[in-house]
């Protein structure tokens, strides 16, 4: 059954990890100057920062690509036995980094350290003529990693050590992506409730929603879920953990691929989903579908939005309604080989939940693709 358990805004008790939003996000992948190409040319990113051999470094490359709030970290290694080189190896292309962007990251990494996080890496200051940067890092879940940036003295392109990546030649137009409105992690087995305890403990962060397996099942496969928040609601969540089902759940699918817990997706805000929408897809974005028959009942579900149901039934655009509004949600395929990390995108029309009234449409479409890669047993 969906619970939930705080409003948005709890802002009771003081937050002792004041977090003003997500800074970037970095991954590791195969060939970072193709990801930044695709990250270019599919979603509308543009050229930002880049650090590498013309920047002194001898065992790395990353490109940063930039969409309004949402900054991208594509990171290669320059040869072989890196640590990057290994997570490669390990998971394929995935996230390592959700970097988040706070005041004092020195007192954020003591205060999560007081409270039984695991370091990553000691707060360390980088500097060059445009000011400073302290950074600080903490593991979470499989080998992912939150590093804590402070960047109030600095004035430069993206991080001390980055010069400005400028490509006059080739500028495709940004799709309308603003800012990531959550981040999903899928854990283990029995695992989910160790993850809510490391959010509220080390974090202050609060459980907002909770969805069991009720709520997360079609015929065949399950999944359970609860939403963590920080105190200002900037940042969220989910995490998910595989349910019994009769068949293999997505969350183990992805934890057999990723061979680890790690980040299944994010979900990235515009205020135009159709426009949006029409425009990844015109620039090679795959997305999941539901049957046409899911319009049928949407009116009805739903009641009176503000949009045409054509052009969302054309485009397989998601609705959904809760207490506070509407929004409307969809989903890419994975974006690399492995079947693991993708993309939501979201648009929120008041509404503050994750799309409830869409799971079972939307799980049976991901249990289509498992069925077509001979993963659904
Ligand atoms: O973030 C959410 O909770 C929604 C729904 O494997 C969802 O986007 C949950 C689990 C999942 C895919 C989507
Ligand atoms: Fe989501």
């Amino acid at each position: 059954m969906e619970t939930s358990t705080l409003p948005l805004e709890n802002n009771t008790s003081e937050d002792f990890m004041p977090i003003n939003g997500t800074d970037y996000i970095e991954l590791y992948v195969g060939n970072s100057k193709q990801a930044a190409h695709y990250y270019k040319t599919a979603f509308g990113f543009q050229s930002y920062a880049q650090a590498g051999l013309e920047t002194g470094l001898k065992d790395r490359e990353s490109y940063v690509v930039v969409q309004d709030k949402i900054r991208l970290v594509l990171t290669s290694p320059l040869k072989s036995g890196t640590e990057i080189g290994k997570h490669i190896d390990k998971h394929g292309d995935g996230v390592k980094v959700v970097a988040l962007w706070v005041e004092d990251a020195t007192i954020a990494y003591n205060n999560a350290m007081e409270r039984g996080a695991t370091s990553y890496m000691e707060p360390r200051t980088e500097e060059d003529k445009d000011g400073k940067v302290v950074r600080s890092g903490i593991y979470t879940y499989g080998e992912t990693v939150h590093i804590f940036v402070e960047r109030k003295d600095y004035n430069g392109t993206f991080l001390p050590g980055f010069k400005k990546w400028e490509t006059p030649d080739y500028n495709p137009k940004p799709t309308g992506l603003k800012f990531v409105d959550h981040m999903v992690g899928n854990v283990g087995w029995n695992k989910m409730n160790h993850w809510v305890k490391f959010y509220e403990d080390v974090l202050g962060f609060k459980n907002i929603l909770s969805f069991d397996d009720k709520d997360i099942s079609t015929e065949y496969t399950a999944l359970m879920s609860k939403v963590m928040s920080n105190g200002n609601g900037r940042i969220k969540f989910p995490i998910n953990e595989p349910a019994e089902g009769q068949k293999k759940s997505q969350v183990e699918e992805y934890l057999d691929f990723y061979e680890d817990e790690g980040v299944q997706h994010i979900a990235v805000a515009t205020d135009d989903i159709i426009n949006t929408v029409r425009d990844l897809k015109s620039r090679g974005v795959e997305f999941l579908r539901v049957p046409a028959t899911y319009y049928d009942a949407v009116t009805d579900r739903v009641g009176e939005i503000d949009e045409d149901i054509a052009p969302l039934k054309e485009l397989g655009i998601l609705v959904d309604r809760d207490d506070e509004g509407y929004l409307l949600q969809i989903f890419t395929k994975p974006v690399e080989p492995r079947p693991t990390m993708f993309f939501e995108i979201i648009q929120r029309k008041g509404a503050q939940s994750f799309g409830k009234g869409n799971f079972k449409a939307l799980f049976e479409a991901i249990e289509r693709e498992q069925e077509l890669r001979g993963t659904l047993h």
